[in-house]
């Protein structure tokens, strides 16, 4: 029988290069969480062999429904609330997306607990904060959560423990900008959820005239090992429908 093969691989080394030879330059230190969370990515991109699928969700009647929301209670839904909820909806649907191998490889431990990471840009750099038991919590409660927990992950840091234990992370970049990226999976988790800016896009409506619909583009990386296409895209289809018809995410 084959035995596995362990491959070595060397590359060359990176040139180190004077600069200063092409212009004036300035050295500034590396803050201690972007090296901290450089040796995760590198470590997850390089292990973990990555497949990212594309599509968007229809979100015209979910806008609306969501300014009704916020101006009728005391608290401002922004999009990722709803998409939160959404998510934890699609893991219920799809198990094996909310999982992670053990260490054998030879195992999936599937979770039956819904705790969402976020992406959160700091000035220090990125970190990922758990929201957790999101199944149990409303969409007000579900905005104060992320609206603080961002806040202060970006005036104080986080500790441990509020950025472990997540089953799925969503990296939201629609506040910015972007079409589309690739996002890099949070091990032990076997799936991320890109998000960039929604755009109003023409549609083909009524008697061939236009209908112009606001979409939502989705970037799903998942890791192949668990995860194949069809299923990654029967996912995010689930999602973006869940989007479209968003009156169920009130009650979820
Ligand atoms: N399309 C269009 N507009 C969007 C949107 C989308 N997909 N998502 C959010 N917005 C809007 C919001 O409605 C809000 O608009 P108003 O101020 O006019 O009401 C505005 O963008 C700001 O939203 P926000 O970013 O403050 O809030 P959020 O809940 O969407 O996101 C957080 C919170 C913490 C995820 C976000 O601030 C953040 O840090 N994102 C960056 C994540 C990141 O760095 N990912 C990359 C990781 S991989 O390197």
């Amino acid at each position: 029988m084959n035995q596995p093969t362990a491959v070595a691989v060397s590359f060359p080394p990176v040139q180190e290069v004077d600069f200063s030879v092409f212009g004036a330059t300035e050295r500034v230190p590396v803050a201690r969480i972007q090296k901290l969370t450089a040796t995760y990515l590198a470590r997850n991109w390089v292990t973990i062999p990555h497949v990212t699928h594309h599509d968007e969700a229809d979100i015209s009647e979910l806008e609306v429904l969501r300014k009704q929301v916020s101006e009728a209670g005391e608290v401002k839904i922004t999009p990722l609330a709803f998409q939160i909820k959404a998510l934890v909806e699609t893991l219920k649907v799809f198990p094996h997306f909310n999982a992670s191998l053990d260490a054998s490889g030879e195992n999936l431990i599937l979770k039956q607990y819904f705790h969402i990471g976020i992406a959160v840009d700091t000035p220090k750099g990125l970190l990922v904060a758990v929201i957790r038991d999101c199944e149990k919590k409303s969409l007000p409660e579900i905005a104060v959560e992320v609206a603080n927990v961002s806040q202060r992950a970006r005036t104080k840091g986080l500790p441990l423990t509020d950025m472990q234990g997540g089953c799925m992370t969503i990296s939201a970049l629609g506040g910015i900008g972007g079409t589309a990226f690739t996002p890099i999976i949070n091990a032990p988790e076997v799936a991320i959820l890109g998000v960039t800016k929604a755009q109003w896009k023409p549609a083909r409506g009524k008697d061939d005239g236009i209908d112009w619909r606001l979409m939502l583009p989705l970037d799903l990386s998942y890791d192949h090992r668990v995860i194949n296409g069809a299923d990654a895209a029967r996912f995010l289809l689930h999602f973006a429908q869940l989007l479209k018809k968003p009156q169920i995410l009130l009650e979820a």
